[in-house]
């Protein structure tokens, strides 16, 4: 199972040269890049179109967890390193000309030790990050549903020797992912029923109503509630996409940044824009590493890369 995991953190020159060389980690290499392949076209085919990533902004997600801070100063600010582009993908939609965009993301967030062995944080990884303009929630999962099916049924037609060395019937058709709510899973299992229900579930589902950034929607015939979703792999991989229907109204923002306890100086341009009016958008971001990891049932995300990136941990290269 991928959590319980124990390794050796020392770090010698010798360990890290035997993860480069490792032979096995070339099939789930491969089908990283028929993930990303196969996302291209299907971006490509539905109309979104391609914006490429930054690496240092003014601002980035704050994140609902605490993290090492990753910033620079340079040109008379400060810079911080992206931890995701969920400002800038609602920033690109003011464009009269784009309905929905793509970014192939690399995000580099600095974990801490605690999470070194969870078997799927790594401090620096790569999402695939979307957002529509006046688009729902359910819109949005049933694109993700639609993209899943497209990038198995591509690997598999593309890779069946290697997905069989893994999952010897194929990756399977899932039609409709099952929908739960984070509080109907938390009365029913406790605080522990996002890794229970994955290690329950043979199929991913979708996860509504987490309490997370100020930029996720209130649902305003629910206070309290959120218009956001995650989706959790089957199997014990856990969380592999969140996302959400975004505030856009500037009230709504300036309160919900209150709640989360948000600096409102460091997001001041984002808000004065805010105040114009942002456009309604909704969108997600899935993790690329964690999707090649469960195809190939990899219990520690760690082993997906050559050059090791775990929580609090030293590296070499
Ligand atoms: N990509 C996510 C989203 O679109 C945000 C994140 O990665 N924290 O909501």
């Amino acid at each position: 199972m991928p959590t319980d995991l124990i390794t050796d953190p020392e770090v010698s020159l010798q360990a890290t040269l035997q993860q480069v060389k490792r032979t096995d980690m070339v099939d789930v290499l491969k089908v990283q890049q028929a993930i990303i392949r196969a996302t291209h076209t299907f971006m490509f085919n539905r109309g979104l179109v391609q914006v490429m990533p930054l690496m240092l902004s003014p601002i980035t997600d704050p994140l609902n967890h605490s993290v090492v801070d990753a910033s620079i100063a340079y040109a008379g600010s400060r810079w911080s390193l992206t931890k995701s582009m969920i400002f800038h993908k609602q920033l690109a939609l003011l464009n009269e000309e784009l309905e929905a965009i793509y970014i192939v993301s690399p995000n580099v967030r600095l974990e801490f030790a605690d999470r070194a062995f969870t078997g799927r944080h790594l401090f620096e990884f790569t999402q695939i990050d979307f957002e529509f303009k006046d688009k729902d929630g359910a819109y949005v999962r049933q694109f993700m549903e639609d993209l899943v099916e497209y990038i198995f049924c591509a690997i598999n037609a593309q890779l069946p020797q290697i997905v069989a060395k893994y999952r010897p019937d194929l990756l399977p058709v899932f039609g409709k992912f099952k929908v739960y709510r984070t509080e109907e899973l938390e009365a029913q299992y406790g605080t522990d029923y996002e890794l229970i229900k994955s290690k329950e579930s043979l199929t991913p589902f979708w996860l509504l109503n987490h309490r997370r950034e100020f930029y996720d929607k209130e649902d305003l015939n629910k206070p309290g509630t959120f218009l956001n979703y995650d989706l959790i792999w089957p199997e014990g991989f856990g969380e592999g996409l969140s996302g959400a229907e975004r505030e856009h109204e500037y009230h709504q923002i300036l309160k919900r940044m209150e709640e989360t306890g948000t600096n409102q100086e460091v997001f001041k341009n984002y808000l004065e824009v805010a105040k114009d009016g942002l456009p309604v958008t909704a969108g997600a971001g899935f993790g690329v590493e964690r999707m090649a990891r469960y195809i190939c049932r990899v219990p520690d995300i760690n082993d997906v890369t050559p050059f090791s990136r775990r929580p609090g941990q030293p590296a070499l290269f």
